[in-house]
């Protein structure tokens, strides 16, 4: 996909302040500090359209951006991250879950890894959740650039092992895997159907 336009269209925290569900949805989900906000930047073009940071917990609200009035991409906030408050990781589950559930707008989630790592438990629970709710799914392996070809190759044999073919190697720094990413989002939207009068 050619990308033309991509604004930041609002952020939110519950249903209610949701834009209105009329285009299809990319929400991008995983652990904090994976690199979420970087992917989506980089599958975007732009620089600092979606907030990165070194320091783990930077995305704490579901942010939607527009893409060529065409579809949105929404930066989840991350999870699993042992050093942020007790209050704050407790508003983060019903907000990352209350979007997961309900929305309808959503065509497909990007569950986010870090290629350098076998699967992880918290991961593995999200893609559970993910079969169960019957959303569909890819997950993208991201960081690549920090291994080498072979260990790369290992990496991605195990995390296949446990999340089938839908595995997809990326890498923010250098876009490789850019061409995979988009072909699993254009099939999504082009599976996708307008809901009906729904309330988000
Ligand atoms: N080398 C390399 N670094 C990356 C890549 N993706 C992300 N990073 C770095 O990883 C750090 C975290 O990236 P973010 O995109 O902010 O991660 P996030 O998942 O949005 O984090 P939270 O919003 O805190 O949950 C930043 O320092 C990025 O520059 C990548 O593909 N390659
Ligand atoms: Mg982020």
């Amino acid at each position: 996909m050619k990308v033309v336009t991509a604004t930041f269209l609002k952020s939110a925290t519950a249903a209610a302040h949701y834009p209105p569900p009329a285009l299809p949805e990319v929400a991008f989900l995983g652990r904090s500090n994976v690199g979420k906000s970087s992917l989506i930047n980089s599958l975007l073009g732009t620089r600092g359209l979606a907030r990165t940071s070194n320091a783990p917990g930077r995305t704490q609200l579901i942010n939607f951006f527009e893409i060529n009035g065409e579809l949105r991409f929404v930066d989840l906030p991350g999870y699993g991250y042992a050093r942020v408050p007790q209050a704050m990781r407790e508003q983060w589950r019903p907000m990352i879950e209350g979007y997961l559930h309900r929305r309808s707008a959503l065509a497909l989630c990007l569950l986010i890894v870090d290629a350098r790592l076998g699967p992880q438990p918290l991961d593995q629970t999200m893609q559970a959740w993910l079969l169960a709710t019957s959303r569909r799914f890819s997950v993208v392996a991201t960081k690549a650039d920090k291994l080498s070809r072979s260990h790369l190759m290992t990496r991605l044999k195990a995390l296949r092992a446990v999340y089938g073919d839908r595995v997809l190697p990326y890498s923010s720094l250098t876009r490789a895997g850019a061409d995979a990413v988009w072909e699993s989002i254009r099939l999504a939207l082009a599976d996708w159907t307008a809901p009906r009068a729904r309330l988000t």
